[in-house]
């Protein structure tokens, strides 16, 4: 059974895709924490970070840095919390490595952690 952000990579359900290469997707989350919140995925399943090759590794932290100036200034956002929830401890709720963007306004009064505990 392939996780949701699998079924977003395949195009079986609906997303609001924001950059694709051929290894990393980025997408609008669905239950944002701020507008513009933007998840970054490998497009291969990986269940946690543990688990990513280098080379996907790589690849998924060079979409993440492209795309932090590209969602700061889509909502003329401050400053951005970019974070990985790695494991269900961790609250990972989907078990498909992601990394959070999310985008963060002056007093607007989350922590670095609350940010990103769904
Ligand atoms: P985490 O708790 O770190 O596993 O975050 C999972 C995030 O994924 C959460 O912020 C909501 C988001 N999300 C869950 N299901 C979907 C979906 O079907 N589409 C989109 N775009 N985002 C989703």
């Amino acid at each position: 059974m392939s996780t949701i952000f699998s079924q977003i990579v395949e195009g079986e359900i609906p997303a609001r895709i924001v950059y694709e290469d051929e290894t990393t997707v980025a997408f609008l989350d669905a239950n944002p924490l701020a507008p513009g919140h933007t998840l970054v995925i490998p497009k291969d399943e990986y269940e946690r970070l543990n688990d990513v090759p280098d080379d996907i590794a790589t690849d998924l932290y060079a979409t993440v840095h492209r795309m932090v100036p590209v969602v700061e200034d889509a909502v003329d956002a401050d400053a951005t919390t970019v974070a990985f929830n790695n494991g269900e401890e961790a609250g990972q709720e989907v078990p498909h490595v992601h990394c959070h963007i999310v985008p963060r306004f002056e007093g607007d009064g989350g922590g670095p952690i609350h940010a990103v505990a769904g």
